[in-house]
């Protein structure tokens, strides 16, 4: 990999402005801000059209492009040098119970960047971009990574736009109310390279007491929606043998999850994150219960026996219980690995800079997992104290943000000055 010219021969780093990307990420943190502190922005609500109004405006104060395509991602462009850009980026649509940091980090840093590097006099050979993919938590609209997959052309934009959400609204309907629908097309453009920067989301880092994670690829992710169909009925009266009930039946179907993770062990995750009983009243047995499955390992094969699994397991329980239970997907995408040139440069910047480093897999789904679809891709891991996240006291320390967002910035400039 050559290294460009104009990074700063070596031992004259140069460094971002921390105290900028810090009061970024708080001044973020604060719009859809929670009373006991994290931040609510579900993709396309009020929350997430003002966040994305803040970033927009500070995009245009480095006087980046900025463009908004038929999905709502945002990408800003500093126009310097020739050819495809660099690219960096994540999302900033938050879950519902959200911390600073998830998405928005990587999203600032990449701003951080490029504001550095125009006060330092430092001209990249190529663009650098920073992207913000739209709905990537997924969380009110499924997929989750909808708007990075739209981008690479895996999914049509008008498939998109008819995703109904879990409050009943249309995404494309969201996306016109909120002012970002944009006439960018889609697939958009194919970039130089795609670096993301992110919190782990995880312990790994913490517990091995290492800074850097150089992410080697994304486990895959299987999300479904089960409809558990049985007869509401009084709960006084209705004899325990005679009863057809989809409450129970979901709570069976929630400890063979368990029982199944814990017998495939390894990298296996299951998760029963959302149950809506109907009509979720003390003494109705219940005529209906919705829930969702998310199922996610490194192995492909595991995965897909896991997923067998559930299948199976989903038609003996509706005959032991006589209910009717119905499966739809919400999210399938298979384990990806990034290139292996990025994850080197990750892992020897970070070296550069005096940190220790480990390359792990990322048991989160990011944007980054879609762009490896396009063009050399990698991420870089910063580490989450107690491994928490999806949770409003996710935290990250300052100096390993600094860190995150300094090794981001040699990275992009290292691959500005590559020619793959
Ligand atoms: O679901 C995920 O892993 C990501 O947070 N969207
Ligand atoms: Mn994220
Ligand atoms: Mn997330």
């Amino acid at each position: 990999m050559r290294s460009a010219e104009f990074v700063p021969p070596h031992g004259t780093r140069v460094d971002i402005n921390d105290r900028r990307l810090m009061k970024r990420i708080m001044a973020l943190g604060e719009v859809g801000g929670l009373p006991g502190g994290g931040c609510n922005r579900l993709a396309l609500t009020d929350a997430d059209r003002d966040g994305r109004n803040l970033v927009v405006a500070w995009m245009r104060d480095l006087n980046m492009n900025v463009a908004i395509d038929v999905v709502g991602n945002i990408v800003g462009t500093w126009q310097v040098g020739t050819g495809a850009p660099v690219m960096t980026g994540s999302h900033i649509d938050t879950v519902r119970t959200g911390g600073l940091y998830d998405g928005n980090y990587g999203v600032l840093a990449g701003l951080e960047v490029i504001e550095t590097c125009q006060e330092r006099g430092i001209e990249p050979r190529r663009p650098l971009a920073v992207g913000i993919f739209t709905d990537e938590e997924g969380a009110r609209y499924a997929p989750d990574m909808l708007g990075s997959l739209v981008y690479v052309g895996g999914m049509l934009p008008e498939t998109a736009h008819d995703v109904i959400g879990i409050d009943g609204t249309r995404l494309g309907d969201e996306l016109e109310r909120i002012g970002y629908l944009g006439a960018t097309p889609c697939p958009g453009v194919v970039p130089h390279a795609f670096v993301e920067l992110h919190i782990e989301q995880g312990p790994l880092l913490e517990v091995n007491q290492v800074r850097i994670g150089a992410v080697t690829g994304v486990q895959g992710i299987s999300w479904q929606e089960v409809t558990i169909e049985g007869q509401s009925n009084h709960a006084g009266t209705t004899p325990m043998h005679l009863r057809k009930d989809p409450a129970f039946a979901a709570a069976k179907l929630t400890v063979f999850l368990r029982d199944l993770a814990t017998r495939l062990a390894g990298n296996q995750v299951c998760t029963v994150g959302k149950i809506d009983v109907h009509p979720n009243l003390t003494n109705v047995v219940p005529s209906k219960v919705v829930m969702t499955l998310d199922v996610r390992n490194t192995d492909e094969s595991i995965l897909q026996s896991a997923e067998a699994d559930i299948a199976r397991f989903c038609e003996e329980l509706a005959v032991a219980e006589r209910v009717r239970i119905v499966r739809r997907p919400l999210a399938r995408f298979e384990p990806v690995i990034f290139d292996d040139r990025v994850v080197d440069l990750v892992e020897s910047v970070a070296r550069d800079r005096g940190n220790s480093v480990q390359r792990m897999p990322s048991g989160a789904g990011h944007d980054a997992q879609m762009l490896a679809r396009l063009c050399p891709t990698g991420m870089i891991f910063v580490p989450s104290h107690g491994g928490l996240s999806h949770n409003v006291n996710e935290h990250t320390d300052e100096a390993d943000l600094v860190s995150g967002a300094n090794i981001l910035l040699d990275v992009m400039l290292r691959l500005a000055g590559t020619n793959f």
